[in-house]
């Protein structure tokens, strides 16, 4: 029986365990660019077998939150060089999230005051965090605009290119974000989409736009330091689909030929339960059909795992597990694990923005 603690190949790198430290926004990185706080932030927690960088936004279109990490400047790049350095010298190894909010921004975020761009005109029932004058505070998002299809390309390019730069700045490899309600779970969802062209209405139109962005950023780094992160069924950030497990099985028999390293399954509401009512899903469907299909990678789950319920989700056939609030609170999540020692709890006041406080301060055993 496999455990959390034995290695694992994972694309082009090997794991030491099958621990993953979760992508976590914390608005830490003013103007964009992540800090030398951020540095020994993520060194601390060089424990995990692999760990998932905050989401990082591709282009100033991509961001959506005030204090979040970008990656297309080099001040950025050179932020995130430190990052990788200080978790590489601490003997861990580091993916880089590539985001894209679409239309989870606000006028204030966006380059020019302009309109976020999503698929269709429709506004997201969600806040967002902006910073004016100096303080913080949630607003509601502003109105999109819907891309022109002409502009699509331009975007698959724009991942493509963060990915090179990710991989300059030292990242292992890249996990594109594909769920939560941004911008490719957008395209793919029928709650946001009312398109009319190729990028709308058949389940291959919708999920087009997120195929096109998986080929050229495997192009361009190669499948072994690719992964992808789906969220079928969350209600985050206002996003729905009227029929989501035809959707994602289609989704992963498309990317089974493109041998990903992994992909990245948050079952139920982000953060949240693990069952959402009203939307049944089938995760090992999803599973099996990318394995009959031909995909060799592997298969990550999140969401409020504990170290038994990853054990089960191992032995039913996961590969590795994701954890996100108890690596927040816990930088020796893998000890404390191994040895079954009690966790720090997350404190919530500090988990969006500040400084050291409730980030780099939680004790180790
Ligand atoms: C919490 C706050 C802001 C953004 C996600 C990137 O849900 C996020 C996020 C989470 O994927």
């Amino acid at each position: 029986m496999k455990t959390l603690f034995d290695p694992v190949q994972v694309g082009s790198l090997h794991l030491p365990n099958r621990i993953v430290m979760a992508p976590l926004t914390r608005n830490r990185a003013p103007d964009a660019i992540p800090t030398p706080l951020m540095a020994e932030y993520y060194a601390q927690r060089a424990g995990a077998g692999l760990i998932i960088s905050e989401a990082t936004a591709i282009t100033h279109q991509g961001q959506g939150y005030a204090d979040v990490p970008g990656l297309y400047g080099t001040e950025q790049l050179d932020g995130w060089k430190q990052v990788t350095q200080a978790v590489h010298a601490r003997g861990g190894r580091i993916y880089c999230q590539l985001w894209h909010v679409g239309r989870v921004s606000h006028v204030d975020l966006q380059p020019d005051l302009q309109h976020p761009v999503a698929p269709s005109a429709l506004v997201a029932k969600t806040k967002t965090y902006v910073i004016r004058n100096g303080a913080g505070s949630f607003v509601p998002t502003s109105e999109p605009r819907a891309l022109d299809a002409e502009e699509i390309p331009g975007i698959v390019r724009d991942f493509r290119h963060a990915a090179r730069n990710a991989l300059s700045a030292g990242f292992d490899g890249v996990e594109v974000h594909g769920a939560n309600g941004y911008l490719l779970d957008q395209f793919l969802k029928s709650g946001a989409n009312q398109r009319s062209d190729d990028y709308g209405g058949s389940i291959p139109n919708r999920a087009r736009f997120l195929l096109e962005v998986m080929r050229e950023v495997c192009e361009e780094v190669g499948s072994g330091r690719v992964g992808l992160r789906l969220s079928p069924v969350t209600p985050a950030n206002d996003i729905v689909d009227a029929d989501p497990q035809p959707l994602f099985e289609y989704v992963v028999k498309q990317l089974a030929p493109l041998q990903l390293a992994y992909l990245h399954l948050i079952e139920g509401s982000t953060g949240g339960p693990r069952e959402v009512e009203g939307r049944p899903f089938d995760y090992t469907r999803v599973r099996r059909t990318w394995r009959d299909a031909g995909a060799k990678g592997t298969w990550m789950v999140n969401n409020s795992y504990d170290k038994a319920l990853a054990e089960q989700a191992l032995a039913a056939g996961a590969d590795l597990v994701a954890f996100g609030r108890p690596f927040i609170a816990n930088p020796d999540l893998v000890e404390r694990l191994r040895s079954d020692a009690p966790l720090n709890a997350v404190e919530k006041a500090t988990l969006y923005g500040g400084g050291a406080k409730g980030y780099t301060d939680y004790p180790v055993l």
